[in-house]
């Protein structure tokens, strides 16, 4: 079993693993910690990460990048459009309303969904791991912005099964950091005394996250989160672009808004600068030749004047801040520390913000770009039986209330009840009790649309069904089971009927409205303990307790909810189909057809990869043997041989860049064989000859 974290960011994805010597971010074919967030597509194959960057000016409109907020998104959906203008590739709107992402590829139009897209994004991680690793890697813990909603998570968590991952948890960004921060602190405080009371801040590239995390020895308790999804390093990124394009039009009458091209450059440019600028206050240069038109252009800024231009942004800042630490109801004392992370949080007037605003220096002692990687790595040690790793349970936080509603065909009215709170712990189920006598409708949906960063507050309908009354025409008990599980993804999980046996207690009271039962705080802390320690994080294992009661269904169980002081009835439990259909939800047939399309691709890939390593190696042979023929095999081979070889080494150097350039890998092998057929008899008189001497010298040796 693999122990893999992934940080899939909007701008960088990073790597951890855990090795014998324990957890580690890993380097990719680059060597390179930090893999950008990049997939581009072409004629023939597929360049993901650092290949696809370099591709970004060069295959412009089929270099994609930028996608992380389209998870779950409609078309439609207002900050899809507003992306999209400025966007180098086109976005197309899907037949079910989702976004699509419009490129050629293999030299025809073709239109990938997101989950697509950050399904290469994560083949290419899991391929990083597995050579870092020397393993194949199936297991992995995955992070996500703690104020994605439902659809967004499901959108990922599909984009990793597409790419042929176990994605055992995806925990939110802010609570890696924590477990990060919390795991190997020996100095916590115990159970029973005052938590202590730390806040995390990531700023990205995309977005702005906050939480405040309560630390015991052992667990973490995240009290809070808040967000801004519109602030982030690319914001800052716009301000100095914004005002280089007004320069570069004053200045050289140059439109550069007009020009996809030169403004990526720009952009470039401009997000350099802005890093220079965080570690130096005074005038910086900007160049960049032959920027359009064939014109030269520069300009200058320093840190006073970029800080006066993101003044909007700097303002940003306070907000979530502020409102974490109202949710959490604590005071600025009780705040033991404040960690950022995230890249833009180098930025030193975002650090003064964030100090300013709890009053006291920020701390840096996590890696800022690598911590959110981590605690994904730590948490999948956590769960995996494999590992050994220190005990450490994590409760996080509903982010947005829930709220069900219920309506039957024929009964009337609506009923609804709001089934998790704002920050109500997570991973959390409760069960409902309703007295129905037909099928029914339970739909979900966040509570407060308002605070949502998402257009569409529904999160998914589920219908109860095979509901049928009792045997004497009352309505029958159903106990409906909600939860929202480790990914921070609700679902109504089970649903069962209570059947009353003939003769038995009749004495079921029948409630007009439903019940909501807690699971029980004590034995919902020992399911999260299973969680924690992972026998398994998926659904069934949640269930431990219902499960138990299913697998001896069917036949005669004692209603758990008769208790021990009633009566005793005799009941029949009898398990309920549900149909679940959420919004923006990809098929199963559609997502078995991406995972199938996926292989395909790596496949493609790979040919196309041995392909050109069979033409590079032909292309090496050809350089170093005529390299040689006038060096060091100039005396093992006569000068009509040398002469015939060279010539021959100079035709098939012009067949690669002629008919040779797309050939099928076995041409090359073949080439490459036939090649060595003649040089190779030379290397070895020569090898014979070097040889020689040194056998004497040994021989010498040993006498
Ligand atoms: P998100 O968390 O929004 O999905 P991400 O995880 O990809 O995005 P990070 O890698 O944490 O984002 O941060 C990238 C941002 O940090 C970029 O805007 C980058 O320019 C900025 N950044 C990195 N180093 C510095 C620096 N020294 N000074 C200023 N900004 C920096
Ligand atoms: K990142
Ligand atoms: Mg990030």
């Amino acid at each position: 079993m693999s122990v893999v974290g992934i940080d899939v960011g909007y701008q960088n994805c990073h790597i951890a693993v855990a090795r014998s010597g324990g957890i580690e971010t890993i380097a990719n074919d680059y060597s390179d910690r930090c893999t950008p967030a990049c997939v581009s597509l072409a004629s023939k194959n597929r360049m993901i990460g650092n290949a696809a960057k370099s591709q970004i000016t060069t295959n412009l409109k089929n270099t994609v990048h930028g996608f992380k907020k389209f998870h779950g998104r409609a078309f439609d959906d207002p900050l899809v459009q507003a992306e999209k203008p400025k966007l180098p590739y086109s976005l197309h709107k899907l037949t079910n309303g989702n976004t699509g992402i419009k490129v050629r590829y293999l030299d025809e139009d073709k239109v990938f969904t997101v989950e697509q897209i950050t399904g290469m994004l994560l083949t290419k991680l899991k391929e990083t791991s597995e050579s870092a690793l020397k393993k194949p890697v199936v297991d992995c813990v995955v992070s996500v912005p703690s104020f994605f909603t439902d659809a967004e998570r499901r959108s990922v968590f599909d984009a990793t099964q597409i790419a042929g991952l176990n994605c055992l948890r995806l925990i939110n960004d802010t609570t890696a950091v924590a477990l990060a921060y919390g795991i190997y602190k020996q100095d916590l405080p115990s159970p029973e005394e005052r938590p202590r009371n730390v806040v995390f801040v990531d700023m990205g590239h995309s977005s702005f996250q906050v939480s405040i995390t309560a630390f015991n020895k052992g667990k973490l308790k995240v009290l809070a989160t808040a967000h801004d999804l519109y602030l982030g390093g690319r914001n800052f990124d716009e301000a100095l672009v914004d005002y280089f394009c007004e320069d570069f039009k004053s200045k050289y009458k140059l439109n550069v808004r007009e020009n996809p091209r030169a403004l990526l450059r720009l952009h470039q440019e401009c997000e350099k600068l802005k890093k220079l600028m965080s570690a130096n206050s005074s005038d910086l240069p900007l160049n960049i030749e032959c920027f359009m038109n064939d014109i030269d252009v520069s300009g200058k800024m320093n840190r006073g004047q970029f800080e006066d231009m993101s003044g909007q942004y700097l303002m940003k800042v306070e907000m979530p801040l502020k409102s974490v630490l109202e949710q959490s109801k604590l005071n600025r004392d009780d705040i033991y520390a404040v960690e950022i992370v995230g890249g833009a949080t180098r930025i030193p007037s975002v650090k003064e913000r964030i100090a300013k605003f709890f009053g006291k220096d920020v701390g840096t002692t996590l890696n800022a770009d690598e911590a959110v990687a981590r605690g994904c790595a730590l948490q999948c040690a956590i769960l995996s039986p494999a590992f050994k790793v220190r005990e450490f349970s994590i409760t996080d936080v509903v982010p947005f209330p829930i709220t069900l509603r219920w309506k039957s065909p024929t009964e009337d009215g609506l009923g609804e009840c709001e089934v998790f709170s704002k920050n109500h712990a997570a991973p959390f189920s409760k069960v409902i009790t309703f007295h129905k006598k037909e099928p029914f409708d339970l739909e979900a949906f966040y509570s407060n649309p308002q605070e949502l960063p998402y257009p569409d507050h529904r999160i998914g309908c589920f219908s109860v069904q095979n509901v049928v009354p009792q045997p004497d025409g009352d309505s029958s008990k159903v106990k409906v089971k909600v939860r929202v599980n480790v990914h921070g993804i609700f679902s109504v999980s089970s649903a069962s009927l209570i059947e009353k046996q003939k003769g038995e207690g009749e004495d079921m009271q029948i409630d007009s409205e439903p019940m909501v039962q807690n699971e029980g705080k004590a034995e919902d802390q020992s399911k999260m303990q299973v969680d924690q320690e992972g026998q398994s994080p998926g659904d069934q294992q949640n269930e431990d307790n219902s499960s138990s009661s299913k697998e001896g269904a069917p036949g005669e169980k004692q209603d758990p909810a008769a208790g021990a002081s009633k009566p005793k009835v005799k009941v029949k439990i009898i398990d309920l189909p549900i149909v679940a259909n959420n919004i923006r939800q990809l098929d199963n047939d559609v997502l078995n057809n991406f995972v199938e399309y996926e292989h395909q691709m790596i496949i493609q890939d790979k040919l196309v990869k041995e392909q050109n390593d069979a033409k590079n190696a032909v292309e090496e042979y050809v350089y170093d043997l005529r390299d040689k023929l006038c060096g060091i095999y100039e005396k093992y081979i006569t000068e009509e041989d040398s002469n015939r070889l060279t010539l021959l080494l100079e035709d098939t150097e012009n067949w690669l860049y002629e008919d040779g350039e797309d050939q099928p890998k076995q041409v090359y092998e073949e080439k490459l064989d036939a090649l060595k057929r003649l040089g190779q008899p030379i290397q070895d008189r020569h090898r014979e000859q070097e040889d020689r001497p040194r056998a004497f010298e040994e021989l010498g040796k040993k006498m």
